[in-house]
């Protein structure tokens, strides 16, 4: 114990001096840049420093598809502060909703037909949980090559379709049974007050389980771009069931293979002869190492701190291990704590550059035992050919590979999970 700590420590001296010192000088001359700088003379309460440049707050979105992408190469700990969360719409305007105007039914199968209005639902019983939310399209091979420089680092558009939150709200059980759910009900189909009437089907067991509607978000009001005044939330299932600005839920008693569900989220399978699979749900084991990752330079040899996050829709994450030498040998991450379940985990590792080109990636095991595949597991597994993925086209969903980053002899890190 006592000589592992003293290695320890010679080996920060010896290896990371050199480049920290180095740090260490420029921080004294951006330091006295910063004295320079004309004093700011207002400041809005809540605003972020002048000086804190991480990630991309207030992007433009396009009107009529609305997507941003987390900037994960900023990202430290585990919560997604609401500026930086992912954001997908498929309809063409961001809802404005006056809350004191918006309505929850509890329709269909049931016994009493139930309306809630935001003050009601707010009287109920309540439970804050911290939960990812990521697109089933989050990594398919098509985000890879269609990374937009002005708006972000690659990591934005590989990785950048998953968030995580503390959400607080209702449990749908309690709802569901406030309102009596009639022996045949199996599914709720339910629809968000967007232009599109974005709607999705959910089975009961799950609804009964472990979903709430949310109206909070990291202890304020849910964003609108997350589905203000309120949305499903779905723990560890696919991003598209978390319905935003929910109106209304069903009970039914069968899946309703909703527009969003049979045509917009069907993607062909080769492995199918060409079908489609309709339903699927958890989001599987993943990690992804956030810094150092492409787009970043690393200004020279030296100590530096891999980290990264992991997460499972199927539990929580068991062990990461991380590899520096293109998948040849790995060893265990530290985990930082807390581990949750659905949620994701930021894990460390402690990293000596030598200068040498390097291929640095992580690798995740959940506790249900799944581990994370390489990318030609996962072709094998999905029967997806390697072709088709090199040509960085397939909007394959449900990719959660191992992401190789290469870091060349200048510093500059680069995605090489197709190269
Ligand atoms: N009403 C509505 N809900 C929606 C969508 C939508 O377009 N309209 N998009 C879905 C999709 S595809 C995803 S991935 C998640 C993303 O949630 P976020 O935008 O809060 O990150 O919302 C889902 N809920
Ligand atoms: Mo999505």
């Amino acid at each position: 114990m006592d000589s592992n700590r003293s290695g320890r420590r010679r080996f920060l001296k010896s290896a990371a001096l050199a480049g920290l010192a180095a740090g260490a000088e420029q921080s004294a001359s951006a330091q006295s840049a910063v004295s320079e700088a004309a004093p700011k003379e207002t400041h809005t309460h809540g605003e972020p420093s002048r000086f804190a440049k991480d990630g991309v707050r207030g992007v433009k979105l396009s009107l009529n598809h609305m997507t941003y992408y987390t900037p994960l190469q900023d990202s430290a700990g585990i919560i997604t502060p609401a500026p930086f969360h992912f954001m997908q719409q498929h309809s063409s305007r961001l809802p404005d909703i006056d809350p004191a105007q918006h309505r929850l039914t509890v329709h269909g199968m049931v016994d009493r037909p139930l309306s809630f209005t935001m003050e009601e639902l707010k009287r109920l019983p309540s439970v804050s949980r911290i939960y990812f939310v990521e697109c089933h399209g989050n990594g398919s091979p098509m985000r890879h090559s269609d990374n937009d420089p002005k708006e972000g680092l690659p990591i934005q558009y590989t990785h950048g379709m998953t968030s995580c939150s503390e959400w607080t709200g209702v449990p749908l059980s309690v709802l569901l049974k406030e309102a009596g759910l009639q022996k045949e009900a199996s599914w709720l189909v339910y629809e968000g007050a967007d232009a599109g009437k974005y709607t999705y089907t959910l089975p009961l067991a799950k609804a009964m389980d472990d979903v709430m509607v949310a109206y909070a978000q990291n202890g304020e009001p849910v964003r609108p771009e997350q589905g203000y005044p309120l949305r499903m939330l779905v723990p560890g299932w696919e991003g598209p069931f978390n319905v935003k600005w929910l109106r209304h839920i069903k009970v039914v008693d069968q899946p309703y293979m909703t527009w969003n569900e049979s045509m917009n989220h069907s993607i062909p399978r080769a492995d199918l002869g060409g079908k489609s699979r309709w339903y699927h749900f958890q989001m599987a084991v993943k990690s992804v190492i956030t810094k150092p990752s492409a787009g970043l330079k690393l200004p020279g040899p030296g100590f530096y701190e891999i980290t990264g996050l992991a997460w499972s829709g199927l539990g929580a994450v068991r062990k990461v291990e991380v590899s520096t030498d293109g998948g040849r040998s790995w060893k265990d991450a530290k985990l930082q704590t807390p581990v949750l379940r659905m949620a994701h985990t930021r894990f460390n590792f402690d990293w000596n550059w030598d200068g040498e080109e390097a291929v640095i990636q992580s690798r995740c095991t959940d506790d249900q035992g799944e581990v994370q595949p390489s990318l030609a597991e996962l072709n094998k597994n999905w029967g997806i050919s390697e072709d088709s993925h090199a040509q960085m086209k397939s909007r394959a969903i449900h990719i959660n590979a191992i992401q190789p980053w290469k870091v060349a002899r200048d510093g500059s890190v680069h995605d090489a999970m197709f190269s």
